[in-house]
């Protein structure tokens, strides 16, 4: 429903490569609510937890030190069917397969530097959000374009 939240993270190498604002400006424009946002320097505990499905993959290390090398903006994006419009706004994992059109299609060429993270399902987007952010962080609020924007 209308109140679908999804995790989706600016990685290092989208916020040394200035993609923040295109990236917020396109979920905005799309109509989601924007109820979380920081930019930190994520450890990696947070990062080991956040890939735990990944543990025993080859690139598991690679990936926490990729995710840990700078800063990265992390967001929780709310709105209907939020997750599967995410990961449809992202592109696949690799960029090669990844649609123009898509951030992943659009500003990057390597699954090692894609740009951008978000929640596969609406079961690890709670998971990651609650990973992410403490409750008192995130501002859920009546939006007056509503109206506009659901049937
Ligand atoms: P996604 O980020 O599309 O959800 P994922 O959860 O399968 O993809 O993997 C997490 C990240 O790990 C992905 O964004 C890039 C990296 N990755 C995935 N598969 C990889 C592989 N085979 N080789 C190198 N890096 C990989
Ligand atoms: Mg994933």
């Amino acid at each position: 429903g209308v109140k679908e939240r999804t995790f989706i993270a600016v990685k290092p190498d989208g916020v040394q490569r200035k993609r923040v604002g295109e990236i917020v400006q396109r979920f905005e424009k799309k109509g989601f609510k924007l109820v979380g946002f920081k930019l930190l320097k994520a450890s990696k505990d947070l990062l080991r937890e956040h890939y735990w499905e990944h543990r025993n993959r080859p690139f598991y290390n690679r990936l926490v030190t990729y995710m840990s090398s700078g800063p990265v903006v992390a967001m929780v994006w709310q709105g209907q069917d939020v997750v599967k419009t995410g990961r449809d706004m992202m592109g696949k994992t690799n960029p090669i397969d990844s649609m123009p059109g898509t951030f992943r299609g659009d500003f990057c060429v390597e699954m090692g530097r894609n740009v951008i993270h978000g929640s596969d399902s609406v079961e690890s987007a709670q998971r990651e959000i609650s990973l992410w952010f403490k409750e008192s962080e995130l501002c859920d609020r009546e939006v007056c374009s509503n109206n506009w924007i659901y049937d």
